[in-house]
């Protein structure tokens, strides 16, 4: 039986080329896919406590997550047969008028890390755009973000369009420098995440209350 501390390592460490490996080797040994799957998901949530203390930063976090990829890619056909779904799904996408997107990539990354499936909409995205991805997904989560304090009022057009579309279940989560948890109060959107390891605790914070 492989030791999955040694995967979980690797991935946190970010190394893809020996995570892939070990991912690899634990499906030829007939490892689950579960198991393999805990490995990863518990080394990005270390990730995303070491990030949140300051004891590591983004350009450690990205390459972590470059190598949970890899190696979920490696392991997807096992989940698919195994049938192993994601714990929920979730839109994601830099608001209206907004083109910055390394803080929303770290978000998206790290809630494909706690085994969400991601629908990206990349930036600038109107939102309509938002409702229409939500909708067809049938996404539990939508993460909004915005770095500019002029595309901030967009986050509160969004999260609008998504209440008047009668989205009840879906949970928006919003981000960015110039956000604030006063302001996710004020506007009405379902919580606040100062960085993408905060984002990963509210979103499965949300899907709890929510189920
Ligand atoms: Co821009 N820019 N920029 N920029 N840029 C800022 C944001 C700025 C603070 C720089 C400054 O003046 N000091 C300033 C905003 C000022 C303000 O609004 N008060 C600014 C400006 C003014 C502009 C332009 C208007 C400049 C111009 O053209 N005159 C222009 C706007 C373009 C547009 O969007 N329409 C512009 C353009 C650009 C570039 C294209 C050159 C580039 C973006 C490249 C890219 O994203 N692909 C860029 C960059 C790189 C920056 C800075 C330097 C870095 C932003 C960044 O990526 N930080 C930034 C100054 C700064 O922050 N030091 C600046 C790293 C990233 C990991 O942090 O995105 O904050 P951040 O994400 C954090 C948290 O905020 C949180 O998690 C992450 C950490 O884990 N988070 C979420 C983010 N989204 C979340 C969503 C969540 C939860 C948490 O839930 C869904």
């Amino acid at each position: 039986m492989p030791d999955l501390g040694n995967l979980s390592e690797a991935i946190k460490t970010g190394k893809r080329d020996d995570a892939v490996a070990l991912t690899r080797g634990a499906i030829e040994e007939n490892v689950p896919a579960q198991d393999i799957l805990d490995a990863m998901v518990t080394a990005m949530d270390d990730v995303g406590q070491k990030f949140q203390c300051n004891e590591i930063f983004v350009p450690e976090m990205l390459i972590a997550a470059r190598a949970m990829k890899e190696s979920m890619a490696a392991l997807e056909p096992q989940l698919v047969e195994a049938g192993i779904k994601p714990v929920a799904k979730a839109v994601v996408g830099t608001v209206s008028g907004d083109l910055h997107d390394i803080g929303k990539n770290l978000v998206a990354m790290m809630w494909k890390g706690a085994n969400f499936e991601v629908i990206d909409l990349g930036t600038n995205v109107a939102p309509e755009k938002f409702v229409e991805a939500a909708k067809e997904h049938g996404a539990e989560l939508v993460g909004l973000s915005a770095l500019l304090t002029t595309t901030m009022p967009a986050i509160k057009t969004t999260v609008d369009a998504i209440k008047a579309a009668g989205l009840d279940v879906t949970k928006v989560v919003i981000g960015g420098a110039p956000v604030t948890q006063e302001y996710a109060d004020q506007i009405g959107a379902d919580g606040y995440a100062p960085d993408a390891a905060s984002a990963v605790e509210l979103a499965r914070s949300l899907l709890v209350k929510a189920a």
